[in-house]
Formats: C-alpha cells, structure tokens, sequence
C-alpha cells in the first residue's frame, strides 16, 4: 500500500476525496441548520461569528473600513475555502494514515461545536450540524479513500500482469473500481451534497422569511411595557420582576422552533361550539385587545429552580372568543394544537371564569419571539404550561376531557395541571458566603391567579419571620418579597414559604415535579462569615 499511495496520482485523488468529504460535511451541516431552523448553528457561520468575536477591534475596524458591507461574506467565502483546502489536506493524510483524516475532521467539527455553543444563548441542538459534518466527512473520505486505494491497487495489479486495468480473477482489487467509477461515485456525492445544501438554504431562507415578517409584524402598543411601580424591588441579585424576553425560560418538545408564516396561520375554533371560527392575525387584531401581566410556570420546576417567567402578553381573550363560538353546554375542556402537532388540555372552566386568559401574539411590546410561539400562543393564568400555555397554536377544540389525551398526559402526567403556591429565596443565593451583621435575604413568590397575601422565612429551625412584600399589581403575577437578617457566625439553614390570597400555606410535604408540580419549602445553607 506504501508504494501505491505514495504515487502523485495517489496523492491527487486523495487529496480530491478529502474536498468532496469536506463538501459533504458542509451540506449536511446546512440541512440540519435548516431543518432546526438556526441560521446561526451553520458551522461556517458560527466560527465567523466567533472570529469576529475574537479578533481585536482594530483589526475588525480595519476589515469593516476595507470592506464594507462585504465583510461577513468575504470572510464566509474565506472560511469555507480554508475548510476546503483543510479537506485536501485531511485526504493526504488519511491516504497515508486512515486515523488523521477523522482527526483532521474531528479537529474541524470540535471548533464548529465551539464556536456554536459560544453563540449567545445558543441552545444544545446548535452543536448538532457540526457533529454531523464532522461525522459525515470523515465518514465520505474513509469510504472514498477506500475506493481510491483500490482502484489504485488494481491499476498496480494491471500494470504487474501487463493487462491494464484488467487484473486477473482472484486478485485483490477484482471488484475494485476503475476511474470513471470513482470519478462517478464522486459525481454523486457532489450531486447529493449540492441537493442537501440546497434544501438546508430554502429551509433556513424560509426561516429568515418569518423572522423578517415577525419584526413588522403589528403589535398593538400596550399603553406602557413600564415594570407598574412597587412591583420591583430593584435588589441586587433579585430576578427582576419582568421577565426580559430573551432570557424567559424556554421549554417545549419542539427539536426545530415552528417557523409560522403569519400571513398563512389560521386558528380553528370548533367542537362543541355552535359557530366555528376561523381566524386570521388581521381577525384577532380586529377583536377587543387586552394587555395583562402573567408569570407562567413549568410543571417541571424544581422547588427554587428558575423555570417561571413574568411578562406583558398582549392579545385577545379567549373568552371573548369562546363566546362568539357559542360553547354548546356540556363542554368540559379545550383541546389545543400547535403548528408541529403538540397538545394540550385546559379546563374550559379557566378560559371562561372571568381570568385573563388569552391568545397573546405580543410578549413585553413586542412581536412573540419564535421561540416563544410567534406568531400566536395561549397564555392562561393559574395552570402549568403544559395544560395551558400552546406556543404557535393553530387548533382549539372545545370538548370534553373524556375525550382525549393530550400530549404530556399519556406520558404520565396529570390532566390537571393548576399552579402549586411557591417561594424561591434568589438572595443570597444557595452555599454563599456572607459577612455576618445585616443580610438582605430577598426572592420571589407565586400562586397565579390567587395571589400572595404572606411570605415567611426562618433561619437555623427558628420562628418563621414575616418578609416584607412588593407591590403586587396583579394576582397573575409573582411577588417580590425580603426580610432583613441578622445574621451571626456559622452555616445556617434558610427557609421561605409563602401564603396565598385565600390565606393558604404553600404545603411543606416534599413531591417531585411528576406527575403535577413540585412542592416543599426552598431551602438554603448559607455560611455568614
Ligand atoms: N407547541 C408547544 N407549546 C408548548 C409546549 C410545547 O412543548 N409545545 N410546552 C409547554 C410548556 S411545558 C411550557 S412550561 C410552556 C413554556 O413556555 P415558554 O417556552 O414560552 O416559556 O410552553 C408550553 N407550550
Ligand atoms: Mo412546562
């Protein structure tokens, strides 16, 4: 073998496998950016981004002024020719030595990995298109470098037996292939790595399409985004009473984000009603808009963990449109679809008693982020958003909950979801060290929809302490709360809970998330030193 790869002929048809190896994992990085909907997941886009990141700002400077407005694909354009010319160079050295063409790969993969998880609130799928190119060129160039091999073996076996091309039966390389065979097996690979590139651009442009209609897309202005006065205790350390949007806690099934044209969505609202309705943005705009702060929360919030999130949803409520639907009597539940096939069960009885459930297509102002469910969602305060909360919602049928299972609910969790009363100390937080003498202890409390009327805290088993509250603007939304401590020496066991508006105690009895809700007291050590 050291003889025929050795050969320049050899070297050349490596080097080849390993650009068209390369290529290959470029294209399938770019269907897999497009089928998650992340243009920023592309690894040549993500080492970009990470180079402009990384680059002192002189030479960034330098590149803009020299450049222009052609920057980013100048230096696009560089990349890939680097990753090209690093393809030719893995195929060298595969040829010589199978392993180093993977660690080549490998090499390049890890950086795209790095590079995308660098991205700013990057989530874990962005990895995914790197691993795969990585994969899928050292896969391509291990089986070309294969094939190359043999051919060049039995072009060696040819010109041994003085037939060229032609090695007798029995040999080695007899089922090995000629050049035009590897020139077409080659041909495919290019022709298949162009089709997947090219489906992972429509797919990514489409996305781009959506993410351009969501920044004009009308949100009527709610009179002030502005946090209502009192509500915020403006703490160090405190979550802040509004959730910003880009860092509201984000969970869903959904591996790509839905991307939903808003001029094509449609919402079905049938069933048990006596007029079905059928409802374009431009219909929903034109009905009575409301704006309401709501925090929601996910059933699988841990006791003093962070999946709770407040905001100024604006849209329309659903009772309203439930009304014009006219629910026939009998009705129990709403059954409710989103755009990638997810579902949920909500009583009717929550949409309908008076609570500002509603449709919302605006989050703090501004158009819902993909992420969130643009271009609509339902928001419903008191219940966990997996019986309530339907990101990019397309279907709403009234019935009766005998009659189905939705989504979360045949995998064990309960058809009933309403929020448990909760209190999460924020500050100091969990294992901090703290100067003894006055310590702010300060965090947030929620029961939607209910209120909360009381917080409590007690250090080291002693008597439970009445925290002082913020303002609470709405019952929808958490409450800040904080106590004063005075704090001595040594490690000591923080506890909160709360009560809600109807003068309930959060309950102490410790459950875990399944199959309703986490419950128990937050529970801290701090060591004041
Ligand atoms: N379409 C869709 N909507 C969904 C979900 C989902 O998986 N798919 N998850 C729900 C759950 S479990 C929660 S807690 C909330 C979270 O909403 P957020 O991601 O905007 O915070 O969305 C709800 N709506
Ligand atoms: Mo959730």
């Amino acid at each position: 073998m050291g003889m025929t790869n050795s050969r320049p002929g050899f070297r050349a048809w490596a080097a080849g496998a390993g650009v068209v190896a390369a290529g290959a994992g470029l294209a399938l990085a770019q269907l897999a950016a497009g089928l998650i909907a992340e243009p920023r997941s592309v690894p040549v886009v993500a080492v970009g981004a990470a180079f402009i990141d990384v680059i002192p700002a002189s030479v960034r400077e330098f590149g803009i002024r020299t450049l222009g407005t052609a920057d980013k694909p100048v230096l696009v354009t560089g990349i890939v020719v680097l990753v090209v010319a690093l393809g030719a160079l893995a195929g060298l050295a595969g040829g010589w030595r199978r392993p180093l063409g993977w660690l080549v790969f490998g090499v390049l993969g890890l950086v795209g990995v790095l590079a995308a998880a660098s991205r700013p609130d990057a989530g874990t799928a962005a990895v995914v298109p790197s691993v795969l190119a990585a994969l899928t060129a050292g896969g391509v160039l291990a089986w070309a470098l294969r094939a190359v091999e043999r051919t060049a073996e039995r072009a060696e076996a040819g010109r041994a037996e003085g037939v060229r091309g032609e090695p007798g039966a029995g040999s080695v390389a007899a089922h090995a292939p000629g050049r035009r065979d590897l020139l077409l097996r080659g041909g495919l690979v290019v022709a298949g790595s162009l089709v997947a590139a090219g489906a992972g651009s429509l797919l990514l442009r489409r996305r781009g399409a959506v993410a351009d209609a969501r920044a004009s897309f009308p949100v009527p202005r709610p009179p002030t985004t502005a946090v209502p006065a009192g509500a915020d205790l403006h703490i160090r350390d405190l979550t802040p009473w509004r959730t910003a949007n880009d860092v509201f806690y984000r969970i869903d099934t959904a591996l790509s984000v839905p991307v939903v044209d808003p001029a094509t969505w449609r919402l079905r609202i049938h069933g048990m009603v006596d007029r079905p309705l059928d409802l374009t943005v431009a219909d929903l705009r034109s009905r009575r808009i409301v704006h309401r702060w709501v925090t929601l929360t996910c059933v699988s919030n841990e006791v003093g963990g962070d999946l709770a999130g407040n905001a100024l949803w604006t849209g329309v409520l659903l009772d309203d449109l439930l009304k014009e639907a006219r629910v026939r009597p009998g009705a129990d539940a709403v059954k409710s679809t989103s755009a990638d096939g997810w579902t949920c069960g909500t009583p009717l009885s929550a949409l309908t008693d008076g609570r500002s459930a509603m449709l919302a297509f605006g989050m703090n102002g501004a158009p819902l982020p993909l992420e969130h469910g643009f271009p609509v969602r339902m928001v419903v305060p008191g219940l966990y958003g997996y019986v309530s909360a339907t990101k990019w919602v397309v279907d709403i049928e009234v019935t009766t909950f005998d009659r189905f299972q939705a989504y979360w609910t045949t995998r064990g969790w309960s058809a009933q979801g309403p929020i448990k009363t909760a209190s999460r100390i924020d500050v100091p937080a969990s294992g901090a060290n703290v100067p003894a003498g006055t310590v702010t202890v300060a965090g947030v409390a929620w029961a939607q929809h209910r209120g909360v009327s009381r917080v409590e805290v007690r250090a080291g088993g002693g008597a439970w302490q009445v925290a002082r509250l913020a303002g609470q603007p709405t019952k929808d939304s958490w409450r800040q709360w904080t106590w004063t401590w005075q704090a001595p020496k040594g490690t000591h066991r923080l506890q909160v809970r709360a009560f809600d508006g109807t003068g309930q105690v959060q309950t102490a009895a410790v459950a875990p998330p399944a199959p309703n809700g986490a419950s128990g007291y937050h529970t801290i050590d701090v060591t004041v030193g």
